[in-house]
């Protein structure tokens, strides 16, 4: 039997007509579309028109709040703040930290240092007046040049005169860590009432002279070469005008100064592939930076610093920590030379000065520990000879290697200066630093001093695998100025005599040649035969680069001792360079031969560290004030830019 057929379905009204496969509410973006389309149809004409209107009119309003923001933005800022919000290159370089470079942080835009930097003596500061915002914008110059306090006195004046006091300038837990407060008379650069001298003046007019051809030919370039009237690049980073920055500031040079702040503020960049000697450019640019921050107060200067400081850390990954040599400061990519996976001794240990005082007054302590690591692990090395070092460690194994090699001079000389240094500007904390210095001028005295033939000049000569070498680079001339300094700092009286000995080694290495220029390296003459001279100069040490280290110690034993003989000797070298290395379209150059006056051979390149070294030594050795960069205030770095000592002894 079959059942009865079921009864007919329904008769429906409409057709249901399936159009896609998920013909229901399925969450999609599609189907959200289309039902928000048909309740928008479903509208009146008024509301749709009501709802474009409100949309219309909350769109003008945030283009309109926009537009005004960014306007009160200089330029230069906006674009500034652009390359801090787009990391370089991620992956390798990090990003530059935070250094409050919100617009209203800089001078002239607030009344106060941003909280975030512990800047070095609070004289120094340049504290821009409170000034109406409609101020803002103004050229920084004349900014200064008006800047009065409430009672209507002036408060600052050029070079940094703070004139009102000190105290209330920083927050009491910055004053409780920063370095010591001298008096506002404390640093000769501030008194505007103090003329030159005539042998200042004419260190004023070598500098503009080397200036006039600089800018003339190499403006925003690394070095000038005067005789081609050209220019050379290193790092592509304007060497000269950064290692000069420090310099025209106390030499009282005004106009170039604002000149050059400018090229700085405007066109120096460092998002550039370009790889750059970590130890050069640290004591150079980094250093000259931080100086110029120090002396100015000018906030730029220490943004780039930071800017520029986070740029090289990519040099520190390794796998001992001991930096390579060369970074590249667009890419964040480092590398040993080419030739090498060692890095110099002297490179590595003469950062810290820096690295320190970046880390101190950013708050930012990667600097400072990066660089530090660096001096503990050399510290508990082995290889050393009594405290002396050899020339290279290796990257990857943090070992000295060609063990058995020392001298004072080139890839070890300021490892020693900057023991001493560190020490003084950590205000004289930190035994490991000082003990390794007392052991390494022990070491000289013991393996490296000889007396010359036949006059009996003291010099260090070198070391390698047990054979002495009668040979000096000029570089070592710097010794003389760091032990006068130790002594100065309460280190044994022995350090001063010997320091006074070398000095006069050095002096005669530029005064028996027959330019009065040094070459850059002597043999001394150890055999007591008659008719020999003291000094030997081989043929191919017969340049002069126009370096500062006579001339540098010069000014350490003449504000030492108040002998003037050593200004005397001073006032020779400078005459001698004006004599033999002035290019008369502008500039200074290096020579090939100081040894023949007639023709002492232009090399075509003036150093950046004339400008900021040699210069500026030679113009505060003609000072007789002790308190123009007191030296129980600053500690100059191995490039001659003054940091601040931290704290009092
Ligand atoms: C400078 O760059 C520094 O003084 C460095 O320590 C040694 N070489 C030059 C000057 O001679």
């Amino acid at each position: 039997m079959y059942p009865p057929p079921p009864p007919p379905a329904p008769q429906r009204d409409f057709i249901s007509v399936t159009l896609s496969p998920s013909p229901g509410y399925d969450g999609s973006k599609g189907w959200r579309r289309r039902s928000c389309w048909r309740k928008w149809k479903q509208l009146s004409r008024f509301q749709r028109n009501a709802i474009l209107f409100l949309l219309a009119f909350l769109m003008l309003c945030g283009l309109l709040t926009y537009v005004s923001t960014s306007d009160q933005w200089p330029a230069e800022n906006r674009s500034a703040e652009g390359q801090r919000m787009r990391p370089a290159n991620p992956p390798v370089l990090p990003a530059p930290q935070k250094a409050d470079a919100h617009p209203e942080t800089f001078p002239g835009l607030s009344p106060q240092p941003p909280r975030h930097f512990r800047r070095g003596p609070p004289n120094l500061q340049i504290r821009a007046p409170d000034r109406a915002s409609k101020d803002r914008g103004q050229d920084e110059a004349e900014r200064r040049a008006d800047a009065v306090d409430e009672k209507g006195q002036r408060t600052i004046s050029w070079r940094g005169a703070v004139m009102e006091p000190e105290q209330g300038s920083e927050l009491p837990s910055r004053k409780a860590e920063g370095p010591p407060r001298p008096s506002p008379q404390a640093l000769g650069i501030q008194n505007p009432a103090a003329s030159p001298k005539e042998r200042q003046k004419a260190v004023i007019d070598a500098f503009r002279h080397a200036w006039a051809g600089y800018r003339k030919f190499a403006w925003g370039h690394d070095e000038l070469r005067p005789v081609s009237r050209s220019f050379s690049e290193w790092f592509g980073l304007g060497l000269t005008l950064i290692d000069a920055l420090d310099t025209m500031w106390i030499l009282g040079l005004k106009k170039e100064f604002e000149e050059a702040k400018k090229w700085v503020s405007k066109k120096l960049e460092f998002q550039k592939n370009v790889d750059v000697n970590l130890f050069e450019s640290t004591i150079r640019i980094l250093g000259g930076l931080l100086s110029a921050f120090h002396l100015s107060g000018d906030v730029l200067f220490l943004q780039k610093a930071e800017d520029f400081g986070n740029r090289l850390m990519p040099a520190f990954q390794t796998p001992s920590k001991i930096p390579y040599s060369d970074v590249n400061i667009g890419t964040g990519a480092a590398h040993p030379p080419r030739w090498t996976s060692d890095s110099t001794v002297a490179e590595v240990t003469s950062i810290q000065l820096e690295f320190r005082e970046l880390s101190r007054l950013t708050g930012v302590k990667k600097f400072q520990e990066a660089a530090e690591e660096v001096t503990r692990h050399i510290h508990s090395l082995s290889g050393k000879k009594d405290g002396l070092v050899p020339m290279f460690i290796n990257t990857h194994s943090g070992l000295f290697t060609h063990l058995g090699v020392f001298t004072l001079g080139a890839r070890a000389d300021s490892y020693y200066e900057y023991l001493l240094k560190q020490w003084i500007q950590g205000g004289k904390k930190e035994p490991q630093l000082l003990e390794d210095y007392l052991e390494a001028v022990e070491g000289i005295k013991r393996h490296l001093l000889r007396r010359s033939e036949p006059t009996k000049l003291t010099f260090v000569g070198e070391l390698t695998h047990g054979r002495f070498s009668a040979k000096m680079d000029h570089l070592v001339c710097f010794l003389p100025g760091t032990l006068a300094l130790g002594a100065h700092h309460g280190l044994p009286a022995d350090h001063m005599e010997l320091a006074r000995a070398l000095m006069d080694t050095c002096y005669q290495m530029n005064r028996q040649m027959e330019t009065g220029l040094s070459p850059e390296i002597v043999h001394f003459n150890l055999s007591p035969q008659p008719a020999q001279k003291d000094v030997l100069v081989k043929a191919a040490d017969r340049h002069n680069l126009l370096r500062p280290e006579t001339v540098e110690s010069l000014f350490y034993l003449y504000r030492f001792t108040g002998d003037r003989k050593y200004q005397d000797w001073g006032w020779d070298i400078l005459q001698s360079f004006n004599t033999y290395t002035r290019v008369p379209s502008g500039g200074y150059s290096s020579i090939s031969n100081v040894q023949d006056p007639s023709n002492p051979q232009p090399r075509d390149k003036m150093e950046s560290f004339f400008l900021g070294e040699t210069l500026k030594y030679l113009y505060l050795l003609f000072s007789d004030d002790p308190n123009l960069l007191s030296l129980d205030t600053y500690v100059f770095n191995t490039e001659a830019h003054p940091l601040p000592i931290w704290a009092p002894a």
